[in-house]
C-alpha cells in the first residue's frame, strides 16, 4: 500500500427547504461514494462526512426555511476534528447550493490552507460563476468526479502544483483569475471503477427502517433498501433534463456481469432486501436488461426492486415486464411528461409516442406490477389545453390501468435548452436563484409565456393532485367494499359504513387504529385475511 501525506474529507452537506418545496428525504450519496471508493483504493486517506446521516437535526430557519441535518457549528467540529487537507464538498443539486458554499466559507475560517473542492451536477455546469463568486472554493471538478479527484489529490500530495493546469475536468485558481481546463473524456470502461465505498460510509444509518426521514422508506415498506446506478449517460435530448451536461450523451452501461456481483454484494454484506435502480436509461440496452433480470433469477438473488428514476417507455414490453415481475420487481415508473403528442415531439424532444405509454400500461395490469407515470406542467410551447389534456391521459391512464401519475412544474435547470430558451426569450419571472428552482419543481412555476403564468399551472397542479387523492379514495373504497362484501351480511353493513358519508370519520382514522378495526372485524367474522 503506498504511503500519502494528505488526508480528504468528502462533505455531503445539509438540504435547506422552502414552503414549497418538497418533502425531506435522506438518501444514500451515491457520486460521493464513487469519490471516495477510487481516492480509497488507491491508497489515499479518506473519510465521508454524510450531513444528512451524522448528528442530524431539524432545524426551522426564517421565511418558513427549515434546514435537516447536521448544525453547521457540528460540522465545524466534525472539520476540527478530523483535521483534513483536502475538504470536496457535494452539490447534487443547484437547489441545495446555499449550504454547499457555506460549508466552503466554515473550512476556510478554521483554516485558510485547507484546500476544498467542489463536485456534482451543479458546479459542473456553472464551476465559473460558482467560483467568481466564492472565494471559499479552491477547486471544481466538472462532470464524473472520480479520475479527477483522484488526480488532483494525488498532484497536491506530491506537490506537483504546476501540472495541475494538465488535469482534465478541473476548474482552479491562477492570478486571481478562474481556469477551466479542457473537459475529461466519460470513463468508458465503468467496471473499472471499484464498486461505491460502503465501507466508508455509516451503512446502519442507511438501512434504518425505523428512520421514518430516508428517501427509501417513503413507500412504508421496511425494508433495507438501497439505491444503485448500473449506467451512465442519454442520447435523448428533453429540453429540461441537464444530464448530459454532466454524465454526456452517449450511454454507458456497467457490464451485466458486474452489476449482478454488485447487487450480490449488498444483498450479502449488508442484507439490502430493495434495490432502486436510479438509472435513467436501465432499459435502454435491453440485452444487457435481459441479461441482468436472467442473471438474478439464476443465481437466485433475493430482493425486491423498482425504478424511481423513471425507465423509457419505449424500451417495453409484456414480455420484457414479465421478467421484471419475476427477478422481483415490485414496482416501476416511466416519463411520459405529457399528454399532447405534440408537446411531446415539438417542445420537449422527448421521443416517445404515447401510443406506446398506453401499450405499457396496458402491458403492466396484464402482468401485475405498479405503475408510475410522471408528468410535467409549462413547458413554453405549451398552450392551458395541452395541459388539460396532460391532465386528462393522467386520468385515463389511472382510471383504466390503475397507473399512479406525478405530478412536476417545468423547471429551468441551469445550462439546459429549457433554461436558454426561457432566459433569451423573457419567459423568466425571477433570477434562477437555488430557492426559486427549489419551490419551482414543486408547484409555484417561475415561467410565464403569452399562453400561461405560475398562477395557471398551480391551479392545474393543485387540480391534478387533488385528482389523485381523490381517484386513489375511490379505487381504495372499491377494494374494501369488495372484500367486505363477500362476508355475508356483516361485511354488506360494514361495506355501507365504510363509504357512507355518516361515517366518513372511520375513513378519517389513523392506519393503525384501521389496523385494530380491520383485525377486530376479522376475529368477528372468524377470518384471517380480508382487506389488503
Ligand atoms: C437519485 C437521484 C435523486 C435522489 C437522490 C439524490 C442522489 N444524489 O443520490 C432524490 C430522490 C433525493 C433526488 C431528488 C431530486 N433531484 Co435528483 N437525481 C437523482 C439521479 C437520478 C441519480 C443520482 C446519482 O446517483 N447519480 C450517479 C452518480 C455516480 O453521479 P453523480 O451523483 O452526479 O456524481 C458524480 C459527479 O457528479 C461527481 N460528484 C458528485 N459529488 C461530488 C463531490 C465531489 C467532492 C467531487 C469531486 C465530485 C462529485 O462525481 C460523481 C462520480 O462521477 C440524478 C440523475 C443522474 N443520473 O445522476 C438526478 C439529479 C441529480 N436530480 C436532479 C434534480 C433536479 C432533483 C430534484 C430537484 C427533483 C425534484 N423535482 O424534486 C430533487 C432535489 C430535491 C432537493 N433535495 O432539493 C438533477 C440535478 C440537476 C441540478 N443541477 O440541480 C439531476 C442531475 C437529474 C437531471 N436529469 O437533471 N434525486
Ligand atoms: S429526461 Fe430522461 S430521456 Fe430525457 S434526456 Fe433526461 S435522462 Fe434522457
Amino acid at each position: 500500500m503506498k504511503k500519502f501525506r494528505l488526508n480528504t474529507l468528502l462533505i455531503n452537506p445539509p438540504q435547506t427547504y422552502y414552503r414549497y418545496s418538497t418533502v425531506f428525504s435522506k438518501y444514500f450519496p451515491t457520486g460521493l461514494s464513487y469519490v471516495a471508493a477510487l481516492l480509497d483504493k488507491e491508497g489515499f486517506h479518506v473519510e465521508v462526512l454524510d450531513t444528512l446521516i451524522s448528528q442530524f437535526e431539524i432545524k426551522k430557519g426564517e421565511k418558513n426555511t427549515v434546514t435537516y441535518g447536521m448544525s453547521f457549528n457540528n460540522i465545524k467540529n466534525e472539520i476540527i476534528k478530523r483535521r483534513p487537507d483536502i475538504v470536496g464538498i457535494a452539490g447534487p443539486f443547484t437547489a441545495q447550493a446555499e449550504n454547499a458554499l457555506r460549508i466552503s466559507r466554515i473550512v476556510k475560517d478554521i483554516d485558510p490552507n485547507i484546500i476544498t473542492v467542489f463536485g456534482g451536477p451543479d458546479v459542473s455546469v456553472r464551476a465559473k460563476e460558482i467560483m467568481a463568486n466564492s472565494e471559499s472554493i479552491d477547486f471544481a471538478v466538472i462532470g464524473e468526479g472520480e479520475y479527477t479527484m483522484l488526480e488532483l489529490v494525488d498532484k497536491l500530495d506530491r506537490k506537483n502544483f504546476e501540472e495541475i493546469g494538465n488535469i482534465l475536468g478541473l476548474a482552479y485558481r491562477k492570478d486571481n483569475r478562474i481556469c477551466i481546463n479542457p473537459p475529461r473524456p466519460f470513463i468508458r470502461k465503468l467496471d473499472d471503477l471499484p464498486l461505491p465505498a460502503y465501507h466508508l460510509l455509516e451503512m446502519d444509518a442507511y438501512l434504518n427502517t425505523n428512520d421514518e426521514h430516508l428517501y427509501i422508506q417513503r413507500f412504508g415498506r421496511n425494508l433495507r433498501e438501497l439505491p444503485i446506478i448500473t449506467s451512465r449517460g442519454c442520447p435523448y435530448n428533453c429540453c429540461f433534463c441537464s444530464i448530459h451536461l454532466h454524465m454526456g450523451k452517449k450511454l454507458r452501461i456497467h457490464s451485466a456481469s458486474q452489476v449482478l456481483s454488485h447487487i450480490s454484494h449488498i444483498t450479502q454484506e449488508y442484507n439490502v432486501n430493495h434495490i432502486h435502480f436510479e438509472d435513467d436509461n436501465l432499459t435502454l440496452n435491453k440485452k444487457r436488461f435481459e441479461t441482468i433480470l436472467d442473471g438474478i433469477v439464476e443465481k437466485g438473488l433475493e430482493f425486491t426492486w423498482d425504478t424511481p428514476n423513471g425507465v423509457r417507455a419505449d424500451h417495453l414490453g409484456e414480455d420484457i415486464l414479465k421478467k421484471m415481475k419475476r427477478s422481483g420487481c415490485v414496482h416501476f415508473s416511466i416519463a411520459p411528461e405529457s399528454g399532447e403528442q405534440r408537446v411531446l415531439n415539438n417542445v420537449i424532444d422527448k421521443r416517445l409516442n404515447l401510443d406506446k405509454v398506453v401499450d405499457v400500461a396496458r402491458q403492466a395490469k396484464v402482468v401485475g406490477l405498479p405503475l408510475h407515470a410522471f408528468f410535467v406542467f409549462g413547458f413554453p410551447g405549451e398552450t392551458i389545453q395541452d395541459m388539460k389534456k396532460t391532465l386528462n391521459f393522467a386520468d385515463t391512464l389511472m382510471e383504466k390501468y390503475d397507473v399512479s401519475p406525478g405530478f412536476c412544474v417545468a423547471t429551468p435547470l441551469y445550462g439546459t435548452r429549457l433554461q436558454r430558451e426561457c432566459e433569451e426569450k423573457g419567459y423568466l419571472l425571477s433570477a434562477l436563484t437555488p430557492k426559486v428552482l427549489s419551490e419551482s419543481t414543486q408547484g409555484k412555476g417561475v415561467i410565464k409565456t403569452a399562453d400561461f403564468g405560475p398562477e395557471d399551472i398551480k391551479i392545474l397542479y393543485d387540480q391534478a393532485y387533488q385528482r389523485r387523492s381523490q381517484r386513489l379514495i375511490y379505487k381504495k373504497n372499491q377494494r374494501i367494499v369488495k372484500s367486505l362484501s363477500k362476508y355475508g351480511i356483516v361485511g354488506k353493513l360494514a361495506a355501507v359504513m365504510w363509504i357512507s358519508p355518516a361515517f366518513s370519520f372511520i375513513r378519517k382514522l389513523k392506519p393503525r387504529v384501521c389496523l385494530i378495526l380491520k383485525n377486530t372485524f376479522i376475529q368477528i367474522v372468524g377470518k384471517k385475511e380480508i382487506i389488503s
